[in-house]
């Protein structure tokens, strides 16, 4: 007995030796022999090609030998099949060599999930939007504009000498997944990016990124020509702005052949833009768009502009960007947030979704976490953008997903973009949970109709254990975790109750003093007052809702139409409205608050169920994350509930559990922004 005890130990300690989280989903074990891997003749043996060989070589665990043709009737673009013959060959073609690197991480991840193909059987696969990009918002000085997952990845110190090794594993990690782009730098974006320097350094990732078939772009501060180029203007319409640009542009393509384009934030929360010399958002986006037209480079326009002094921020992007529709080049997209204030913990889709009907529209999600609990708290967001994607948004019928991935034009592409949650952390993304939204995401642009669940699956097969006692609980916990999140947090349409700034935890009260824009301050959102609570966005509010397409714009301006999900979002609902399960709107929040914090605990108690599926590092790391969450789901709550109380002037439920914590502590009490790390945890409420 004491020998099985023993055997059974050994097996464990073996299986489960120690990780640390940098392999991701990429944890197949290598051959001991190389697989056998042909390219067909008349196939060009391109570097991404050498690529895949390399990659089914080492991994490859099958009978059969794997062949790799490049067909001119192949599926196009990046599209692939797989068939496997009588002689037990597994043979991927595609129209490309790229197709084929799709094809072998295809082939790969169905070795890891368990998915096989009969004798005779072809599965076929090929990518919804053209353009699947994630936008790193990281800083020349290493920094992350919203990153908790330490320092950026690119070293420009070091840079073009030294070639980090982890760019490479970057590279094949977002091709595994099928992101075909990186905006290597933050959108609120230094002129420096563009220095001779810079650029120099940018092609020497670019050269590491191309072979994976990853486009390299860049965030451009529209204030250049001024700021880099000495220039007394940086107006659109001025010839030697444009003349700075197309030298700039030259000089870009000279060094990255293959270079994507420009990302742009302008004329939004203080970056510069052409609204500064009088011009519109077309204006500008136009002018850079001709300047790479000639080198096939698109513009990617960003739509999240806010001014200060509009009575509503969630109706801006909409009456600044919808009487442009149909002035933008055909190399011009127009990259558009989920909602239309900013990837807040549960938004409606942004009503330009659909509506610019002649304007190439790409979707923009926040794949990193500022919103939902950063590096601690597991969200798994693929439920969020699949719930964004598959909005009807009534025009035409189009979906969300449908609207963005409609060419305009003949010349169009469509895209979807990404804020990364990357960084120089071993994990590559603080939390090892985390990965999972880095891995739905470039599925999700892949095949927009993969259910959350498939995604959670396939993630957590491959990046813990394909063992359905993990699986099985695992998958619950990852589908419940967005509806657990904005419970705890935001829910109803409640929005932007967040600490100031950092935006951890929760702060409904926050008010620095001084001259703050009443748009940076929870108050502006929440509207409690005596009456009630939310905003009112209907006719007689800010008309927000009027943005919709019918039948939406009546479902949701009408209080008893509107989903309940968004009641407070589109409403100024009183403290006594009867909601749809006869309970008042208080006593809801109450019980929704208590629901989340319920769920956070289920989330951590089913976790130390997983102990025996978990390498002791990564369970550790993980355990500390769900306890830290489900405290904060009861900070979160008492915060919410006893600073809406003196507002309301109701009590609890009596069957609601008293809050742990006094308002007037977690009114005083200030998270020091350096300190919600794993090592400063316990200094939370
Ligand atoms: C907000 C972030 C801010 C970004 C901005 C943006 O708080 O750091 O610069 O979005 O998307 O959510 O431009």
């Amino acid at each position: 007995m004491r020998l099985v005890v023993l055997l059974v130990c050994a097996c464990f300690v073996s299986l489960l030796r120690a990780e640390d989280g940098s392999r991701l989903w990429l944890r197949m074990e290598r051959n001991a022999d190389a697989a056998e891997v042909r390219v067909e003749r008349g196939t060009k043996r391109t570097a991404t090609v050498d690529i895949a060989v390399r990659e089914l070589e080492d991994y490859w665990k099958g009978d059969g030998k794997v062949v790799l043709r490049v067909a001119e009737d192949g599926p196009a673009r990046d599209g692939f099949s797989i068939g496997r013959t009588e002689k037990e060959e597994m043979v991927l073609t595609s129209a490309s060599g790229q197709g084929l690197l799709y094809a072998a991480y295809g082939l790969l991840r169905m070795q890891q999930v368990g998915d096989t193909l009969g004798v005779g059987q072809t599965v076929s696969d090929a990518p919804a939007y053209d353009l699947r990009i994630l936008n790193h918002w990281d800083n020349p000085d290493g920094t992350i504009e919203r990153g908790y997952a330490g320092r950026s990845i690119w070293q420009w110190d070091e840079l073009p000498g030294t070639v980090s090794p982890r760019y490479e594993a970057y590279a094949r990690a977002n091709a595994s997944v099928g992101i075909n782009g990186a905006v290597l730098n933050n959108v609120n974006a230094k002129p420096l990016a563009l220095s001779s320097d810079m650029l120099r350094k940018t092609a020497a990732i670019a050269d590491v990124l191309r072979p994976y078939g990853i486009r390299t772009y860049l965030s451009v501060n529209f204030a250049s020509p001024k700021a880099l180029g000495g220039l007394p203007t940086a107006d659109p319409l001025d010839a030697d702005v444009r003349q700075w640009w197309v030298g700039k542009v030259d000089e870009i393509y000279r060094l990255i052949p293959d270079f994507g384009g420009f990302l742009v934030k302008a004329n939004s929360e203080g970056e510069p833009g052409p609204q500064d010399y009088g011009r519109t958002h077309a204006d500008g986006a136009n002018m850079l768009a001709d300047v790479l037209a000639p080198h096939k480079g698109i513009v990617m326009w960003r739509a999240f502009v806010y001014k200060p002094s509009s009575p509503d921020r969630a109706c801006q992007a909409y009456e600044e960007f919808m009487p442009l529709d149909g002035k933008f080049r055909d190399n011009v997209i127009v990259q558009v947030k989920n909602g239309p204030v900013d990837f807040q913990p549960r938004e409606p889709f942004s009503p330009l979704f659909g509506a610019m009907r002649h304007t190439q529209v790409m979707p923009e999600f926040q794949v990193t976490q500022e919103y939902l609990g950063q590096s601690i708290h597991t969200v798994f967001l693929a439920t969020m953008w699949k719930d964004v994607l598959s909005a009807q948004t009534y025009h035409d019928g189009e979906t969300v997903a449908a609207a963005t991935l409609r060419k305009v034009s003949a010349q169009s592409v469509s895209a979807i973009a990404g804020v990364a949650n990357i960084g120089d952390s071993e994990n590559w993304t603080g939390s090892d949970m985390a990965q999972a939204n880095w891995y739905a995401f470039g599925r999700l642009c892949w095949n927009p109709d993969m259910s959350a669940a498939q995604l959670a699956d396939e993630f957590l097969k491959q990046t813990f254990s394909a063992d359905e006692g993990f699986v099985g609980p695992m998958r619950q916990v990852l589908l419940r975790s967005w509806d657990a999140a904005v419970s705890y947090m935001m829910p109803y349409g409640l929005h932007h109750i967040f600490a100031g700034e950092h935006h951890y935890g929760p702060e409904p009260w926050y008010h620095p003093g001084g001259d703050i824009r009443l748009d940076w301050l929870p108050s502006y959102y929440h509207r409690a007052d005596s009456v009630g609570l939310g905003f009112d966005r209907t006719r007689e509010g800010s008309g927000g809702a009027a943005q919709y397409h019918e039948p939406l714009s009546t479902l949701y301006g009408d209080l008893r139409t509107c989903p309940e999900e968004y009641l407070l979002w589109f409403h100024h609902v009183p403290w006594s409205y009867v909601m749809r399960n006869g309970l008042t709107l208080w006593d809801n929040l109450c019980y929704i608050y208590n629901h989340g914090v319920d769920e956070a605990r289920h989330f951590a108690t089913v976790w130390e169920g997983m102990r025996p599926y978990v390498d002791a590092t990564r369970y550790e790391r993980q355990k500390a994350r769900f306890d830290r969450q489900a405290k904060d789901a009861v900070w979160w709550r008492d915060a919410c509930l006893l600073y809406f109380q003196q507002f309301s002037g109701l009590p609890l439920p009596a069957d609601c559990p008293p809050p742990v914590h006094k308002l007037k502590d977690l009114m005083k009490y200030h998270l020091d922004i350096d300190n919600y790390t794993a090592a400063g945890m316990d200094k939370l409420p």
